[in-house]
């Protein structure tokens, strides 16, 4: 059986002897990928240590190796949270007035991908092919390449790829450029980040398009698709429709009495328009105050990346917001936002989505945004409730069936509210059905497999001779 070798920052080796996985989009997703290939995925352990060995600890579980690294705390400080969540992050997400870039970070996030790439260059195989996932690690195969690894190398980007304009004001962008021009295989959410990615090798590096998303850059070749994510749909529809069992359904389901429920779910990030959102209840309440006492409004949002200060103060910006609203709005009988910053176990998400009448998903931009899928497929066929999605996020490429808001027009996000509570049956099905199927057909597994396929096809392919 070929061997695939899966890389992205962090990993989630499973508890001994569960046999499941952990949740989240990127672990299920390699779970997929692995069911055709024996597999090792490489990456950081989550620990920070004074000094990280550079052998990696090696767990075997369940056909799957795990080799992972720790990191320090200048090498967290810098790749992680300065280059990676400070420098990139905003700027792939359009926030150029959030992005923080310093020469000192870029420099630990160039570090760390070597680091990772001398690492794990001792335990690559001829007829591998290898995996890399996300914005962490841009650099990583130029590295490899450096190294004379002359596998296949495919990327996946789980975040949105900006505009030219907006990609280049980052002080590193020629660089990452050039680098991600080493990969093989580079894929992308949508469309529209497929062209930004392509134009911007076209007029900055003078890549030339060979046709069928090919592009010779620099002498080398790459090839630049999108693969837009999906989620495990049985898994997620059999939670969903076994959940009504569960606790803290069946008692938030019987608090509502005769409200209906519109629920949000989003990791804390400025990127998901979370405050932005809770102002688009708030007009919608103003402005129909009929439905005061008649809807609840739950916001599920655990707490990311705490240590960046950006996220501590839009923390602060939400209690505050949450606080205002309710205070204002609500009274003894009825609170308009109910706001919780747990994390809840899969099943118990998809029964919270399936007694949401409507499903607010309204980031200001977003790679795919996994929880529009969930919501849509945790729905029951008999009765569904309507998807408000921003037409920012990736999602609504697949979705277009769903009210498409702009999420910074609180008015029209208001109003789609309102058209979503008075949506009839048969116009909430009409809209549901074609968004199922699809989201059926273009699942988690398909997606891993048109990636990994394609990915394949670079083993046959002539190879450039290493450079170093
Ligand atoms: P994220 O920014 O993390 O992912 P998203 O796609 O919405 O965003 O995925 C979040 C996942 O976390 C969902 O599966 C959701 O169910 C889960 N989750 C959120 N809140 C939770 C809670 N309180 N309890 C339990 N689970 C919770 C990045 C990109 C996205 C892209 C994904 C996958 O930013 O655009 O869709 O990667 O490529």
């Amino acid at each position: 059986m070929a061997r695939l070798v899966i890389v992205s920052n962090r990993v989630a080796v499973p508890a001994e002897g569960s046999g499941a996985v952990a949740a989240g989009g990127l672990a299920v997703a390699v779970k997929e990928a692995f069911t055709a290939y024996e597999g090792l995925w490489f990456g950081w352990s989550g620990n920070i240590v004074d000094q990280p060995s550079d052998e990696p600890t090696i767990i075997d579980r369940d056909r799957i190796q795990y080799a992972l690294v720790d990191l320090s705390p200048q090498d967290h400080r810098e790749y992680y949270s300065g280059f990676a969540n400070r420098a990139l992050w905003p700027i792939m997400h359009y926030r150029l007035g959030l992005g923080a870039f310093s020469r000192s970070d870029y420099a630990g996030y160039s570090r760390v991908n070597r680091f990772f790439a001398q690492t794990l260059a001792g335990l690559i195989e001829p007829d591998d092919i290898i995996w890399v996932h996300d914005y962490h690690l841009l650099p990583l195969a130029s590295e490899l390449r450096g190294l004379g690894i002359a596998n296949p190398i495919g990327y996946f980007h789980h975040i949105p790829w900006p505009a030219a304009d907006v990609f280049n004001s980052l002080p590193a962008s020629g660089d990452l450029l050039r680098a991600i021009a080493d990969y093989d295989l580079i894929g992308l959410q949508t469309e529209p980040d497929v062209q930004n990615l392509t134009r911007n090798l076209c007029d900055t590096l003078r890549a030339i398009p060979l046709g069928a998303g090919s592009l010779m850059v620099d002498g080398r070749r790459t090839r630049i698709r999108s693969f837009p994510i999906g989620i495990d749909v049985a898994g997620f529809k059999d939670a969903a429709e076994k959940a009504a069992s569960d606790r803290t359904v069946r008692e938030t389901i019987a608090g509502l009495r005769t409200r209906k429920l519109i629920i949000g779910v989003d990791r804390l990030d400025y990127s998901k328009g979370v405050p932005e959102r809770m102002e688009a209840v708030d007009r919608f309440l103003a402005s129909n105050p009929d439905q005061r006492g008649n809807v609840v409004y739950l916001q599920i949002a655990p707490k990311s990346r705490s240590d960046v200060p950006e996220y501590e103060q839009l923390a602060r910006e939400v209690n505050e917001t949450v606080g205002e609203i309710n205070g204002n709005t609500g009274d003894p009988t009825w609170t308009p936002i109910q706001y919780v910053t747990k994390a809840y176990a899969r099943p118990v998400l998809a029964g919270l989505y399936r007694a949401a009448r409507v499903g607010l998903v309204t980031p200001m931009r977003d790679g795919m945004n996994l929880v529009a899928k969930e919501y849509v497929v945790a729905q029951s066929g008999d009765d569904p409730g309507v998807l408000i999605l921003s037409k920012f996020a990736g999602a609504a490429q697949q979705l277009p069936e769903a009210i498409l808001v702009n999420p910074y027009d609180r008015f029209e996000v208001a109003e789609a509210i309102r058209t979503a509570l008075y949506m009839p049956r048969a116009e909430r099905l009409a809209r549901w059905k074609p968004m199922v199927e699809r989201m059926t057909r273009e699942d988690v597994d398909w997606w891993a497999r048109n990636f990994l396929s394609e990915l394949e096809n670079f083993r046959t392919v002539e190879r450039e001779p290493p450079t170093a």
